[in-house]
C-alpha cells in the first residue's frame, strides 16, 4: 500500500519592511510554479509569509500594527495565489496576520490557512503558543511583541481532510511545544505543516543562539517520531531588517529522519514524495497509542495553568 503525496517546502528570503505585497505574491508564484514543474501535490509558505516579521518593532500607533494585517483572504494582492492553485492543481498552506473587524473590538491572529487544488479554504488554524512578550522592552536589540499584536487563537489544533490523507496545522513557537504535535497526533494527522520566523538571536537567552538550527530541528523530529507523523518546517530566512532568521527547512519522515533540508537563507524550494501510509511503521508499532498511551497519568498535562 503507498499513499504518495509530493510536499514542498518553500522556504522565503528575507522580506524588507516596505516591500508591498504585490512582490512577495510574485516571489510566492514563482516557487508555486517551480513546484509545479517537480509535480508537487502541496506547497508550504513559512507563517507571516506576507510581510516583513513586523512584532520586531514596537508601534505606538494600533494603524502601524494593522497595516499588516489582512482583512480578507484572499485579498486583493493574495487572489493571485488562489488562482495560481487552480491553474496548477497544487494546494498550499500559507501563514499570515488576520484581522477580524469588529465594531464590539478588533481580533487580530496569526493564522494559517490551507486551500485545496480547486482554491477552496479548506482549513485554518490561528496561533495558540504566542513567544515573547508585552511591553515594549528597550533594553532589547529587536522586540518579539506576538503577546501585544495577537490574541491566543481559538480554533484549537484541528485537522483537516484532504490531499488523501489527514492534514494538521501549527506555526512556529507551537512546535517547541510536544502538546501540539500530540493533540494533532491524536486526531491522526498524517502531516503537519510549520511555518517559522525564527531569530537567531534570543535576547533572553544568547548562550543558547549557537543551538537555533539544532532545536528547531530537534522539536519538530521529535514531534514526527512520536506521533509518527509527516512533518514540513519552513522558514523566513535570512537577514531581515538587520535581523537574522534561522533557514534549515526541512522535510521530516515518521522515523524523525529529515529527508530534505534547505541549503540557502534566501527563496528556495525542496521537495519529497510523502508516502503516508508510512504513519503506521510508526503508529502501529512504538507508539501504537491505544495499546500504549497511559492517559490516567498525564492528568497534569491538561490541568489549567497557574496565574
Ligand atoms: N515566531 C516565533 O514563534 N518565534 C519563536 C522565537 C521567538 C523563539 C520560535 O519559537 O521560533
Amino acid at each position: 500500500m503507498s499513499r504518495p503525496l509530493t510536499v514542498a517546502a518553500a522556504q522565503l528570503g528575507p522580506i524588507a519592511r516596505d516591500e508591498p505585497r504585490s512582490a512577495v505574491v510574485k516571489r510566492m508564484l514563482a516557487l508555486m510554479q517551480e513546484a509545479h514543474e517537480k509535480d508537487v501535490d502541496l506547497i508550504v509558505f513559512p507563517e507571516l509569509a506576507l510581510t516583513t516579521f513586523f512584532p520586531r518593532w514596537y508601534f505606538e500607533d494600533q494603524a502601524d500594527v494593522d497595516a499588516f494585517f489582512e482583512t480578507e483572504m484572499p485579498g486583493l494582492e493574495t487572489q493571485a495565489l488562489f488562482d495560481k492553485a487552480k491553474e496548477l492543481q497544487i494546494g498550499f498552506y500559507l501563514g499570515y496576520a488576520e484581522l477580524i473587524k469588529d465594531p464590539a473590538g478588533d481580533r487580530h491572529f496569526n493564522t494559517a490557512i490551507l486551500v485545496d487544488k480547486t482554491g477552496e479554504i479548506i482549513g485554518k488554524y490561528r496561533k495558540i503558543h504566542l513567544p515573547g512578550h508585552e511591553e515594549n522592552e528597550t533594553w532589547r536589540p529587536f522586540q518579539h511583541l506576538e503577546r501585544r499584536y495577537f490574541e491566543t487563537g481559538d480554533l484549537g489544533f484541528g485537522t483537516y481532510e484532504g490531499f488523501g490523507g489527514t492534514m494538521g496545522m501549527c506555526l512556529c513557537n507551537d512546535r517547541r511545544w510536544p502538546e501540539t504535535f500530540r493533540v494533532l497526533g491524536l486526531k491522526g494527522a498524517e502531516l503537519v505543516m510549520i511555518g517559522y520566523n525564527t531569530p537567531l538571536h534570543y535576547p533572553p537567552a544568547p548562550e543558547h543562539d549557537h543551538l537555533q538550527d539544532f532545536h528547531n530541528h530537534l522539536s519538530m523530529q521529535a514531534g514526527a517520531y512520536q506521533n509518527g507523523t509527516w512533518v514540513v518546517g519552513v522558514a523566513k530566512a535570512g537577514k531581515e531588517e538587520g535581523c537574522d532568521l534561522i533557514g534549515k527547512s526541512c522535510i521530516i519522515a515518521p522515523t524523525g529522519e529529515i529527508v530534505a533540508v534547505a541549503e540557502t537563507l534566501g527563496d528556495e524550494l525542496i521537495t519529497h514524495v510523502c508516502d503516508l501510509d508510512r504513519c503506521d511503521e510508526i503508529r502501529k508499532n512504538v507508539f501504537d497509542f491505544r495499546r500504549y498511551r497511559e492517559p490516567e497519568n498525564y492528568t497534569p498535562i491538561t490541568e489549567a495553568k497557574e496565574k
